[in-house]
């Protein structure tokens, strides 16, 4: 019996009873169903090999390699391997590596014209203290926004990049990092639930279109107070085994990024795109 049970008041929920490694049909729908509704979901005490995280995954849609490829594994290029390589040849400590999503809150896959629908991680190694990670909804973040923001919104789109205005492309190869923007909405309708989202990434967001730089420089700093909201949000800390995946069309993320760094704190990643219509 899948039990599903709420860890957040708006987002964040818990799966107990399961082995996703032995998922039936209907088994796994009531986990989707719970990740639709709840935007983030977490799978505790699972033993997986990397093949049962692989299938386990592309349950959820289609798995694509990062666009980060000295983060990849070396035998799985779909496997992003966060928190491994963590000191330079130097002894010294790689910040890109080490506050790997910690700069602040975003969305996986803003700089893509098809975002990743979903990211997954799976806890192989945990620090005995630190390295959270937190949740927000966009769903309460459009729903927060006076009516003159939404108004203003309506039907404007982004202008994203990899590495944003601050151009933060530490982990790209250098071949990789003149990225050409892509444009998004940033009143975006869930494909799925059909609810409003404000899908905004200050990290990744150049300019919104058609506005003067100064205006959509304001504009950016205003929405970016709205991104987290009081009853939007759940803080994940880790125990080894977790699976924990969000839905990046309805939700902010960012590490906490303060854990010992001379302990491990190591996931396998996986981004996952819509399985393309048939
Ligand atoms: O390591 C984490 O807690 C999350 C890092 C992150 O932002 C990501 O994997 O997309
Ligand atoms: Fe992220």
């Amino acid at each position: 019996m899948v039990e599903v049970s709420r860890r957040g008041p708006k987002i964040g929920a818990e799966i107990r009873g399961v082995d996703v490694r032995k998922l039936n049909e209907s088994s796994f729908a009531a986990i989707y169903r719970a990740w639709l509704d709840y935007n983030v979901v977490v799978v505790p005490d699972q033993e997986l090999e990397i093949e049962d995280f692989l299938r386990y995954s592309r349950r959820f849609g289609v798995v694509h390699p990062h666009p980060s490829k000295m983060t990849r594994h070396p035998d799985h290029p779909e496997i992003t391997l966060l928190g491994v390589d963590k000191f330079g040849p130097d002894g010294a400590l790689n910040m890109a590596i080490y506050r790997r999503g910690a700069e602040g809150w975003h969305t996986d896959g803003a700089y893509d014209q098809e975002p990743f629908k979903a990211t997954q991680l799976y806890a192989l190694a945990v620090p005995s203290r630190g390295g959270d990670t937190l949740f927000a909804s966009m769903y309460a973040a459009y729903d927060a926004l006076p009516e003159r923001l939404k108004t203003l919104l309506e039907g404007r789109v982004g202008a994203f990049t990899y590495g944003g205005r601050r151009r933060a492309t530490a982990l790209l190869n250098e071949e990789d990092r003149d990225w050409t923007p892509v444009f998004h909405p940033i009143v975006r309708v869930h494909p799925e639930t059909g609810r409003r989202a404000l899908y905004f990434d200050p990290g990744k967001i150049l300019r919104i279109e058609g506005l003067e730089p100064e205006e959509s420089d304001a504009l950016i700093e205003e929405l970016a107070g709205y991104m987290v909201q009081p009853d939007g949000g759940y803080r994940h800390q880790w125990k080894k085994g977790d699976i924990v995946i969000w839905d990046n069309r309805c939700s902010y993320h960012r590490a906490a990024g303060d854990y010992p760094p001379e302990e491990d704190r190591v996931h396998w990643r996986v981004s996952i795109k819509e399985r393309p219509a048939a």
